[in-house]
This record gives C-alpha cells, structure tokens and sequence, in this order.
C-alpha cells in the first residue's frame, strides 16, 4: 500500500512538464480523420493518459477559450469548436509542449511544416485539425477541464 501511494505522488511530480492537452476538432472528427491523427500521435512517441469523444457547449466553449475572449476571431472560434464532435486527451512525453506543437505544426495550415498533422489535416485557420497546449501551466488547467485525476490512466 506504502509503494502504491509513493508511486501515485511520483507520478504527479513528474506531470508538469511532461504533459500536454489535445483536442481533435470538428473538423477532424467529422472528416473520419480521428484514427489517423491519434495513430500519428501514438507513433511520435506520446502515451496516452486521458481521452474522450464529446462536444463542447457554447459555455464550455466560451470559458474553455477563456484567454482568446479579446481576440477577434473569439467568436468565430467558439462557434467552430461547438459545430461537431471534439475529441479531448491528456498526452505524456519529455518536453510534451514544445514536443507536440511540432508535430501539429503551424496554426495556419498553409504555413505548417509538411509531414505535420495541420499540413496534412487542416483545412483553415479555424478547422485546423488539432489543439495544443502553449504552456505546462496552460496543459495542466486545460487537461483538468475534460479529465478528474481519476480519469488518467
Ligand atoms: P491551438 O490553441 O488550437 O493549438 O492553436 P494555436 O496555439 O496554434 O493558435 P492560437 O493563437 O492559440 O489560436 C487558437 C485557435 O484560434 C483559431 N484562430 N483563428 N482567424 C484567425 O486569425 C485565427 N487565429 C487563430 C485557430 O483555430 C487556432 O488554433
Ligand atoms: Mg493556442
């Protein structure tokens, strides 16, 4: 039992920094593209701690976006993220932050790198396939959104 709880702490000390948040968007789920990208998420090397298929309230939404609320395109961005199914995961991996915005690539999609998931994925600025988290402290409130500790694997 003593082990059990050591580990359980470990595990938590470790989670800030090598920890990200993800959600396929609608654009991505509608398309039947949701097995692709998380196959190409697997094969970069993230374990999978927490995932759903749900969708987002326009509260949920709102609040979710929070930080873009004086962004001009926050409206827009709302009403997207509530127009389909969204699929939500907490992912581990060293350096997952920097380590996953590689893999996604650029928020617009004409800009990503080729062989990144929005180069291959995304349609537009708005249905660009896939978020990431921008920060630990940012993965962390975001994960805890979608996913009670409880949750994670
Ligand atoms: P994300 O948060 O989705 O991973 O994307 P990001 O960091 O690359 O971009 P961010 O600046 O955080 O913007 C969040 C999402 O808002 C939409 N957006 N639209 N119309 C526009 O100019 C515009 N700019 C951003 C995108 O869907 C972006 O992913
Ligand atoms: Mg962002």
């Amino acid at each position: 039992m003593k082990r059990r709880i050591f580990a359980h702490h470990l595990n938590n000390f470790t989670m800030a920094t090598n920890r990200t948040f993800t959600m396929l968007k609608p654009d991505a789920t509608t398309a039947g593209n949701t097995g692709k990208i998380i196959d190409r998420i697997i094969q970069a090397g993230f374990t999978i701690k927490a995932m759903k298929w749900t969708q987002l309230s326009q509260a949920q939404a709102e609040s979710f976006y929070e930080v873009h609320s004086e962004r001009p395109f926050y409206g827009e961005l709302v009403e997207y993220m509530t127009s389909g199914p969204i699929v939500a995961a907490i992912l581990e991996k060293d350096d997952a932050v920097a380590s996953f915005r590689e893999l996604i690539g650029s928020t617009n999609p004409a800009e990503a790198a080729p062989g990144t998931i929005r180069a291959d994925f995304a349609k537009s600025i708005a249905a660009n396939a896939v978020h990431g988290s921008d920060s630990d402290e940012n993965a962390a409130i975001e994960g805890r959104f979608y996913f009670s500790e409880r949750e994670e694997a």
